[in-house]
């Protein structure tokens, strides 16, 4: 059995993947820790440490305790928050990054996953069907830290052994944990605001259109890379990632099919011109080759998911 800790297992992913990784390895083998017990459901559920990602004393002793080999690092700022904290978020995205490879490095721990995103990519890059190997000029705080961190996690591989897998995430929906922070974040917002007033105030305007992916798709490949024998793993920077693209209007139309009298406006703000500069679909050819990715859910599935989870939660 794997021995797990778990950097930020209170934000968005973090959640997810911590039940989901307890419910396959028994949840004394997965440490959950977070700068603060904000999931108390999370807290209670298992074992829980108050971890700050950037305390390398910290992160160390909790993995010398608990005799840990696997690091998931969740612990981020992301794009639009990055943008308001340009240095606090270098110095979360970055130092947490370098703990986990050192100590992976000198044999405290074994393996470690990171997340990209597709943050990475910039206005120069082909922006339909981005390929794995492009122009990588991201021109957000955020997307630099995740390209940076990118470059790190390869020569850790290459140059010293360590190993480190990599998703470059699109924007994930999911139902239980709020994002917070992000340009694609208005794709969850908006299916909250649908059930609870009828009405969504878009910070996005209605043609943008973004790579996004359903939670349980992205806890899967997140999952199966980690699982993947090593042999067959080409990239060791970060795997482009894809399962569906929308535009804010896309999204509306299908919520519309369930509430027909759900109605939308558009009043673009700052995370509009982060929203421009990244990709609006990903090839992720070289994840399906390397580990047999492939997602499952489609736009129509995911909004008739969210739409029923959340009527139970507001009702
Ligand atoms: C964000 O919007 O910042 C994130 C991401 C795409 O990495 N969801």
């Amino acid at each position: 059995m794997p021995k797990i800790l778990i950097l930020g297992a209170c934000g968005q992913i973090g959640t997810e993947l911590t039940t989901k990784l307890r419910s396959i390895h028994g949840k004394n083998n997965v440490i959950a820790s977070d700068i603060n017990t904000r999931n108390l459901e999370l807290v209670h559920s298992g074992p829980f440490e108050i971890i700050d990602a950037k305390n390398f004393n910290a992160v160390r002793d909790c993995c010398i305790d608990y005799k840990i080999d696997t690091v998931y690092l969740m612990a981020a700022l992301l794009s639009a928050t990055g943008e308001k904290y340009p240095m606090e978020a270098w110095d979360l995205n970055m130092n947490s990054l370098f703990h986990v490879l050192n100590l992976a490095k000198d044999g405290t721990i074994k393996r470690i996953f990171w997340p990209s995103s597709i943050a990475v990519f910039g206005p120069t890059t082909p922006k339909v069907n981005t390929p794995q190997h492009t122009i990588c000029e991201p021109t957000t705080v955020y997307g630099i830290t995740k390209q940076v961190g990118e470059r790190w996690c390869e020569y850790y591989h290459n140059k010293l052994g360590v190993d480190v897998r990599s998703l470059r995430y699109p924007g994930i929906i999911s139902h239980k944990a709020m994002p917070g922070g992000g340009t694609t974040d208005y794709a969850v917002e908006i299916y909250h605001e649908a059930i609870k007033t009828g009405h969504y105030n878009c910070f996005l305007s209605e043609h943008t259109e973004l790579p996004m992916i359903f939670m349980e798709d992205a806890i899967k490949a997140t999952i199966d890379l980690m699982e993947a024998d090593a042999k067959a793993l080409s990239i060791r920077s970060s795997y482009n990632l894809a399962s569906i693209s929308f535009t804010p209007e896309d999204l509306a139309n299908s919520i519309k099919t369930h509430l027909p009298d759900f109605t939308i406006e558009y009043n673009p703000d700052f995370r509009q011109a982060i929203a421009d500069s990244w990709p609006s679909s990903i090839d992720d050819s070289v994840a399906q080759e390397d580990w047999n990715w492939s997602a499952q859910y489609s736009l129509e599935a995911m909004t008739a998911e969210m739409l029923q989870q959340l009527k139970l939660r507001y009702k």
